[in-house]
């Protein structure tokens, strides 16, 4: 699908207060985008308010030293709320928030590049490609729609985004012919790329690599499915401290190896549910197709669900 960029650049130009939404337990791709957004619309002399109670996980606090971050969780008046890297309702930061300014009658537009999802019908301009790497891209080729040139701390959050969706532009599902267009035009603007990847990748502390270690260590190939299965328990995460999203970290991690054909991270949440990361970069599988078949989602290359079970019992 090929994005036009007219009807929301109307919106923006016809808004003054804007109010703009991520996604729960947001990754680098959600406050990446988000927070350049915030810049670009600033830039534009909008005023500009974040809804969120969240803050970003340990691994993303510098992005905290860039920007102000100062979100609001009620809801207040906006002429316009532009929410991004979403796809589902329930998994907006505040979905109350969302679902109040529709029933004030507030325009709400989507910047996405998820495939499949419930929010799309809630929402009056979209701004969706699945081909595109990242939400932050598709913030950026706004910003270019709009003839805007960037400065440096905006092309470092969107910067921020394109290399988290995309593990550092390897993975081959995501990247594509325009992920390096954009990521060359960010580096023009000044974008520092060894410092941030540098912050990206190695925000890691010796009990991460320990737990790490544990993890890799339980993994299991299967030769005749092709599948690689390690899984993460509740001690685990007493132990060391873990943040939410670690399944996801860790299907990343081991989907680098050139062994499994799908690659399949199980991850205890509670006494009751399961969260399963897949990846599935070295073959043809669909995981997406796998995944919302379990009542999941995400991309070909990269989905996850959550199911009611125990660990061995889903491993066999
Ligand atoms: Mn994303």
């Amino acid at each position: 699908m090929k994005v036009n960029y007219t009807e929301a650049i109307k919106e923006i130009e016809k808004a003054k207060k804007i109010g703009i939404m991520t996604h729960v337990r947001g990754d680098g791709d959600a406050f990446g985008s988000l927070l350049g957004l915030k810049n670009i619309l600033e830039e534009l002399d909008k005023k500009v308010i974040i809804f969120s109670n969240e803050k970003p996980g340990k691994h993303l606090e510098f992005i905290m030293e860039m920007v102000t971050y100062e979100p609001a969780s009620q809801y207040e008046p906006i002429d316009l709320l532009i929410v991004t890297d979403v796809s589902t309702l329930s998994r907006l930061t505040c979905p109350e928030v969302f679902r109040e300014a529709k029933k004030n009658g507030t325009r709400v537009m989507d910047i996405d590049h998820h495939a499949e999802g419930d929010i799309y019908g809630s929402i009056d301009v979209l701004i969706k490609d699945e081909n595109i790497s990242s939400a932050a891209e598709l913030v950026f080729w706004l910003s270019e729609a709009l003839s805007m040139r960037l400065d440096r701390t905006t092309a470092e959050l969107l910067l921020i985004g394109i290399e988290t969706d995309t593990n550092f532009l390897q993975n081959s599902n995501t990247v594509n012919k325009t992920t390096f267009k954009a990521k060359a035009e960010l580096l023009k603007s000044g974008a520092r790329i060894e410092s941030l990847v540098r912050k990206l990748s190695q925000s890691t502390t010796i009990d991460d690599l320990k737990f790490r270690g544990i993890v890799l260590g339980r993994a299991k190939l299967n030769h005749k499915y092709q599948t690689l299965t390690t899984y993460i328990t509740r001690e685990d995460h007493k132990e060391y401290g873990l943040e939410v999203g670690i399944s996801s970290a860790i299907a990343s991690l081991l989907d680098q190896t050139r062994d499994a054909g799908v690659v399949v991270v199980i991850e205890e949440r509670d006494e009751k549910t399961l969260k399963v990361s897949l990846r599935s970069n070295n073959s043809n599988v669909n995981v997406a197709e796998l995944a919302s078949f379990f009542g999941g989602g995400g991309h070909v290359k990269a989905a996850g669900f959550e199911i009611e079970a125990k660990v061995a019992e889903l491993i066999n």
